[in-house]
């Protein structure tokens, strides 16, 4: 099997992945991007758009990773991958601190500092972004964001796609719907439905996406 991981999308996410990936001792062996005019993405190639997977594939890379930040997009392009039979693997920076008893999905994103503590459990394609913490007892579905400097007090749920702006942070025991937003630097205090846009402290819910 040829080495290094495929990485799609090329934009500021994966400038921060391909560094994760590689301060962890993988090699990246090629970027794809909607636009796909020759570059370098953090050192690494531009090698094409989305129709140049099956010929990686066909060359024998078999890791990837989407290294993009829309979380409904992320999803759509990880499931592409898997039908194609790539396999997604997680890019963990190898300062962030994870839990032995934590649970971890994978194409997951951990960033530099981040804390994920004992049996939290993050699912697919999950970003935990730079220097957020999970404390204990965590369910986070599958694709949430979790933005810079924010924190999830212990026993927290999210569901599905779910997004915390930098610096939001949340109560134990809440639980936060699918789909919903949390602006940056929101303290959320109560549970907050599916599709929700809330901000402030605390935190106010300032409309539905749904
Ligand atoms: O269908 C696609 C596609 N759609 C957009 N396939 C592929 N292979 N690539 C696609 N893209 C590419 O994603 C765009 O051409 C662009 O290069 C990239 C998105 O880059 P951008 O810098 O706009 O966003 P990002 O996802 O890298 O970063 C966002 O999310 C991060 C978590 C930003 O909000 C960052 O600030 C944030 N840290």
């Amino acid at each position: 099997m040829t080495a290094g991981v495929v990485i799609v999308g090329g934009g500021g996410h994966a400038k921060v992945v391909i560094e994760n990936l590689r301060a962890a001792g993988q090699t990246i062996a090629a970027v794809i991007d909607a636009d796909p005019t020759p570059r370098q993405v953090a050192g690494a190639p531009v090698v094409g758009d989305d129709s140049a997977l099956p010929g990686l594939r066909g060359q024998g890379l078999r890791k990837a990773f989407v290294a993009i930040g829309d979380n409904r997009l992320r999803v759509r392009l990880a499931q592409g991958l898997r039908d194609q039979g790539f396999e997604l693997v997680n890019a963990i920076h190898p300062s962030a601190v994870i839990s032995p008893s934590a649970r971890l999905g994978v194409g997951v994103a951990v960033m530099a500092g981040a804390v994920i503590n004992a049996e939290s459990q993050i699912g697919d394609l999950a970003i935990i972004n730079t220097g957020a913490v999970v404390d204990h007892d965590c369910r986070l579905g599958a694709a949430c964001h979790l933005g810079p400097a924010s924190a999830l007090a212990g026993g927290v749920s999210l569901g599905k796609r779910t997004f915390l702006g930098v610096g939001a942070r949340v109560i134990p025991n809440v639980t936060i719907g699918s789909d919903a937003i949390v602006g940056a630097g929101a303290v959320v205090l109560r549970d907050l439905a599916d599709g929700v846009v809330a901000f402030g402290v605390p935190a106010r819910i300032q409309g539905n996406r749904q």
